[in-house]
């Protein structure tokens, strides 16, 4: 039995779905960990330091992070704070004229029992010029590249940053 330390049920609920796959147990411990300035790896390994602290057994957390080019890579580590205050609209105003959509979701996945090891997927995409589909955080407004429309309306445990960092995590647990 692996702990996952979030604040964030969609995110624990994406998470059991790919590890079940996998036939990974995993169990949600509902907690918000202080987030560090700085890198996404450093977010990781300061949140799994202080998860495995309180749960002193193996133990996941994830950071994710959407970089978008046309804002120089904003909201990127700040994005849980910028979606719950400008969320999607916010970002639609803010890239309403850009000719330059590109945009990346990243996922850090850092695991330990003490010994720690940390996991990234990247997914490259575009932002959507209008909403498209019903679902949680970014999922709206990211179109992944070789898709015409979100990760709101795909499969998008088949190719999302999350099954990907998640992937290189079982690759090597199961090792
Ligand atoms: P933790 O307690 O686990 O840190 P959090 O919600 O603060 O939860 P992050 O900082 O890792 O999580 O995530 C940044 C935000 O990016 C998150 O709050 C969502 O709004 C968004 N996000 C992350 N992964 C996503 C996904 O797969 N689809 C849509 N939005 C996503």
């Amino acid at each position: 039995m692996i702990y996952f330390v979030s604040s964030n049920k969609n995110k624990f609920r994406e998470v059991k779905r790919i590890l079940d796959r996998y036939n990974i147990d995993i169990e949600f411990k509902e907690l918000s960990l202080i987030e560090i300035q700085g890198e996404i790896e450093e977010i990781a390994k300061h949140k799994i330091k202080d998860a495995y602290k309180i749960i002193k057994d193996e133990v996941i957390v994830e950071d994710d992070a959407l970089f978008i080019d046309e804002l120089n890579g904003f909201p990127g580590v700040y994005s849980s704070y910028v979606y719950k205050t400008i969320g999607n609209d916010g970002i639609l105003k803010l890239m309403k004229d850009a000719k330059n959509r590109d945009a990346r979701f990243v996922s850090v996945i850092a695991y330990s029992n003490g010994y720690t090891k940390l996991f990234k997927g990247i997914v490259e995409g575009f932002i959507a010029e209008n909403k498209q589909g019903v679902s949680w955080g970014y999922d709206p407004i990211f179109i992944p590249k070789g898709y015409t429309t979100t990760y709101a309306m795909i499969e998008k445990d088949k190719i999302s940053h999350r099954s990907m960092a998640l992937k290189e995590f079982v690759r090597w647990y199961k090792s």
